[in-house]
């Protein structure tokens, strides 16, 4: 079948996962360009030209079509596939699909990165910020837990985008913050993320899961370390000025 059009995207681009899963259960051939080289060709006038905002994922269909924004291609690669129900059957299916993609982008997934930014120094590090994301993200979490104690996926009886957008950003969420000793208290959610990376169409699209021993930390660049110690006189100093 000749590819419904192409996508910009990296292997490890969780956003990108879900678009390729959906194409995968939809039976929509794609085309990923394996040349893409990041931060070089999607500042290129051509590529500008075409997505002026200058992200992947970014999608043109072979009519010419162009989008970008994650969730939009992924919308718009499910709809070219009506039968695989990825976008549910009713108005109401198609508004709860919505709801769980949109609270696990903005609530987890957005706490994911910020924390990230932060311990890796991008952010000035700010410990309140830094307990304050993951009491947030810890919030939308524990509602995500509690709606996957009673179902199997989050709308209906059959995988949905809500279940490739939820397993993607919580593989990304438990390399990252969820550590093991949050994930003690989030069985299901683990579960539903095995069920989706586990299924035999997606598994490759996935990739393995990274599971974090103990969830990202702030290390003081050596530099200021060693500028602290330098400017506060050590104990044993302090003891010997007293004592003189
Ligand atoms: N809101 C966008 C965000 C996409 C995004 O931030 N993509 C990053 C890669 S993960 C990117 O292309 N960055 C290039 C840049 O910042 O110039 C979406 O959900 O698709």
């Amino acid at each position: 079948m000749a590819p419904a059009g192409t996508l910009w995207t990296v292997p490890v681009q969780h956003s990108g996962k879900v678009i390729k899963a959906t194409a995968a259960l939809g039976g929509v051939t794609i085309e990923i360009p394996t040349s893409y080289e990041h931060f070089v060709d999607n500042e290129k006038p051509e590529f500008l030209a075409k997505f002026p905002h200058g992200k992947i994922p970014a999608w043109e269909g072979a009519d010419g079509f162009k989008l970008f924004e994650g969730v939009a291609i992924a919308r718009y690669v499910a709809s070219l596939a009506p039968n695989a129900g990825l976008l549910g059957h009713t108005s109401e299916e198609v508004a709860l699909i919505g709801q769980w993609i949109h609270l696990v982008e903005t609530e987890i997934d957005n706490y994911t990165n910020f924390t990230r930014d932060l311990c890796s120094g991008t952010i000035p590090y700010n410990k309140p910020a830094h307990t304050l994301f993951l009491e947030r993200q810890l919030r939308a979490v524990n509602t995500v837990e509690q709606h996957l104690s009673t179902r199997t996926f989050f709308v209906g009886e059959r995988i949905t985008l809500a279940d490739l957008y939820v397993a993607a950003l919580i593989q990304k969420a438990v390399a990252t913050t969820l550590d093991a000793a949050a994930r003690t208290k989030l069985p299901n959610l683990v579960r539903h993320l095995e069920t989706i990376v586990n299924q035999p169409t997606l598994k490759e699209i996935y990739g393995p899961v990274q599971y974090v021993e103990k969830g990202i930390q702030f290390t003081p660049p050596k530099k200021e370390k060693e500028a602290k110690s330098a400017a506060a006189p050590t104990p044993k100093a302090e003891v010997r000025g007293k004592g003189a």
